[in-house]
């Protein structure tokens, strides 16, 4: 018999385990699966101190791509969309997963260069690309206003067809449930407050409001919350937290059979398949952890968009969201060991980490149970020393 079950099974922490890892978001989560997965480490409790994948896993608009400029960028990121194309069958879960195709729009000579640079250097790397003229994105995507006579005109745009979306909740659940069947316990409502220090000043365990949980290592996926939770113990991270804003339209026929995204206009755009049109805007530029952002940031982003897409003059909103999105100097993510024994790290993916959620697991995975991981070692804290950060700024493709 199958003794699989279709949801994860909500579990009372133990005392002790091997890894404990701090946040039940998407990373969080797919680190248990492939630790247990890959590694056969299944000795392995996520603290949540929501409910599972209440933070930035809920609240993203859930594009996934992997065209991002630099060699290390790539090979995570594909990576990890590769995961994508065969996790509903890993997972057997239908995860609404959708390769529908991702433009990211252009707008001057400045765009217009850094992104066909963009489309060259991903070629390069094996990653899908194309340049498309503004004709043929008004063929791609018919509803785009190509008019020369706007503020921001479509000068062209890169696109990749196996970009796409997929279903947030779902992809949480899914991987929750697949890590609860090979073992692994998912402790929600339980706040981490502190850490269990030994010899030398060793991790050993984290402090939460349901008790002590003592663990060989300490794994933290807190987005957002990553430096709230290093101060702990002493560690000043490069990060800043910004709220960063996100709303649904009232449901309408299918219009919009693809994503659509402008870093200059601040707005990307993708049509759930309930029929909400599903937008996100830059961040907030103050820090932040409300969970809310200013209304003018919206404002902002609904003017721009109408120019874009004139036929949304008539869309009502439904509802606007923020989530806390953790963003390092270079817009890229820290993977990697602390200098303090028994702590590891995988914070700072910033407005982009949903895509991000197998490979970072993937590869956060093979480093805590290997200590060595090929996609992860450039994203080391070392970075910041050393200089050899990897600026992602531009394929971000969010306003930062
Ligand atoms: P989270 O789901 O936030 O998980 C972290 C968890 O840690 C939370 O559940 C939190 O409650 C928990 N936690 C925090 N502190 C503690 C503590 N002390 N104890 C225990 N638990 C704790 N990315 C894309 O690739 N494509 C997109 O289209 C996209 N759109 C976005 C739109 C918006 C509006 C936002 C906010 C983000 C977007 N992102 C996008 C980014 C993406 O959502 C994040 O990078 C990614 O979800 C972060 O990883 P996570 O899922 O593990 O985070
Ligand atoms: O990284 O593709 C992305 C993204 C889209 C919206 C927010 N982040």
């Amino acid at each position: 018999m199958d003794e699989r079950t279709r949801y994860w099974r909500p579990a009372e922490p133990k005392p002790s385990y091997d890894v404990v890892i701090v946040g039940g978001g998407g990373h969080g989560l797919s680190t248990a699966y492939y630790l247990a997965k890959n590694h056969g480490i299944t000795d392995v409790c996520v603290v949540e101190k929501g409910w599972l994948a209440g933070g930035n896993m809920a609240r993203n608009t859930t594009i996934i791509r992997s065209n991002y400029l630099w060699d290390e960028s790539a090979a995570i990121y594909e990576h990890s969309l590769k995961l994508w194309e065969g996790l509903e069958d890993e997972l057997g879960a239908d995860l609404q997963f959708s390769q529908r195709g991702v433009m990211n729009l252009a707008h001057d000579l400045g765009d217009v260069r850094s992104s066909v640079r963009r489309v060259e250097a991903n070629r390069l790397n094996g990653v899908d690309a194309e340049w498309l003229t503004s004709e043929d994105v008004q063929a791609f995507c018919p509803i785009v206003n190509i008019s020369p006579d706007v503020r921001y005109p479509v000068l062209g745009a890169t696109l990749q067809r196996r970009g796409g979306v997929a279903r947030h909740d779902k992809v949480a659940w899914a991987y929750a449930t697949a890590a609860s069947n090979l073992g692994v316990d998912i402790v929600e409502h339980s706040e981490v407050t502190a850490f269990v220090r030994g010899a030398g000043g060793r991790v050993e365990g984290v402090e939460t409001t349901q008790g002590t949980i003592r663990a060989n290592t300490t794994a933290l996926v807190a987005a957002g919350h990553t430096s709230v939770l290093a101060a702990m113990v002493g560690l000043r991270l490069p990060l800043q937290s910004h709220p960063l804003q996100a709303l649904v339209s009232a449901l309408y026929e299918p219009i919009l059979d693809c994503v659509v995204m402008s870093n200059a206009v601040h707005v990307y755009v993708s049509q759930a398949d309930k029929g909400e049109l599903v937008m996100g805007a830059g961040i907030d530029a103050y820090n932040g952890y409300a969970q809310r952002g200013s209304f003018h940031v919206i404002e902002h982003q609904m003017a721009a968009a109408l120019e874009l897409f004139p036929v949304f003059e008539h869309a009502s909103l439904l509802r606007t969201w923020a989530g806390i999105v953790d963003v390092c100097p270079d817009a890229s993510p820290i993977v990697g060991p602390t200098p303090i024994d028994g702590l590891y790290l995988n914070c700072g993916w910033g407005t982009g980490g949903f895509k991000a959620t197998p490979g970072s697991g993937w590869a956060f995975a093979e480093l805590i149970a290997t200590g060595a991981s090929e996609l992860a070692r450039p994203y080391e804290l070392e970075r910041f020393t050393t200089g050899a950060l990897i600026d992602e700024h531009g394929a971000a493709a969010v306003a930062h």
